[in-house]
């Protein structure tokens, strides 16, 4: 089942009928079997009509986030691993990344607030004083207070390679700033755990041209996702629920950076695609 945060409430796509859902969104979200509720309400709501639907995702669609705080977890892939011990190799920061690949306790860090979040089809910022600038495509879990996990989005963890490389302190400054994280366009909310053999795939599309692309099984990520929730529920509550990022398996070649522009289109198996283009802050 797919949910979508519009304007007005949720619409809700199952087997291919949709339903719109007058509920407040915190609410509907971080609920203790989000699935069987979700199943239950459509045998009791009115169908809509396709045609109203689109519509609706047409003009009223929003990040799928309420009040949840936005999490991500790092150097989960092989791939993430090699890209940052080569980004910091100059300044000394390379075997932090090396030992926390290995190591029990994995990387989390804070991400975003909502308010910093932007939806499918919204902009998303690159810094001004970072001269290399990424996306980075991320399978993000929707998790209920009680550490559940109840459903998935596609993320993008826009990030500052430069910053972050001259000193891992900077992580922060390079991870964190006005539309940084991307989440969208819907919540994922299978009967089971998400596929492993599921695909995510990146494209970068500069001046009508694709100047990126790629795709990777999400099977290859190191750790599991029940291991990094454990881990950030460890001694931290979330009275709304969180999202937690998975960690990128997809970096453009080293000589790449985005520009203004640029859109940024993440596919992932059975939730959709997460469209967003590239701009500077204003001002
Ligand atoms: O350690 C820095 C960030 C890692 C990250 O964001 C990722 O691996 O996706
Ligand atoms: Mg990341």
């Amino acid at each position: 089942m797919k949910l979508y945060r519009i304007r007005n409430g949720a619409l809700l796509q199952g087997n291919d009928n949709y339903y719109h859902l007058h509920e407040d969104w915190d609410a509907l979200i971080n609920r203790v079997g989000l699935y069987g509720y979700l199943e239950q309400r459509t045998q009791e709501m009115e169908l809509i009509a396709g045609s109203d639907a689109t519509s609706l995702l047409n003009t009223q669609l929003l990040a799928p986030i309420g009040q949840q705080e936005v999490w991500a977890a790092g150097v989960t892939y092989m791939r993430s691993r090699e890209a940052r011990m080569e980004e910091s190799k100059d300044t000394g920061g390379a075997d932090f990344y090396d030992k926390v690949y290995e190591a029990t306790r994995p990387e989390l860090f804070f991400k975003s607030l909502p308010h910093r979040v932007s939806g499918h089809g919204q902009e998303l910022y690159i810094r001004k004083d970072s001269a290399w600038n990424v996306p980075e495509p991320e399978l993000t879990l929707l998790v209920n207070s009680w550490g559940q996990i109840q459903g998935y989005t596609i993320g993008n963890d826009m990030s500052s390679r430069s910053i972050e490389g001259e000193n891992p302190l900077y992580l922060p400054q390079a991870k964190v700033y006005e539309k940084s994280a991307g989440l969208g366009p819907c919540l994922f909310v299978p009967e089971r755990p998400i596929d492993p053999q599921t695909i995510i795939e990146m494209s970068i599309i500069r001046d009508g041209r694709t100047v990126f692309h790629d795709k990777v099984s999400i099977s290859r990520m190191k750790r599991s996702h029940t291991e990094l929730v454990d881990y950030l529920f460890k001694e931290t509550d979330f009275p709304f629920g969180c999202f937690l990022m998975t960690g990128t398996c997809l970096v453009p070649p080293g000589d790449f950076t985005l520009r203004e522009n640029d859109q940024v289109e993440i596919q992932i198996g059975g939730i959709g695609k997460l469209v967003n283009h590239v701009a500077f802050k204003k001002g």
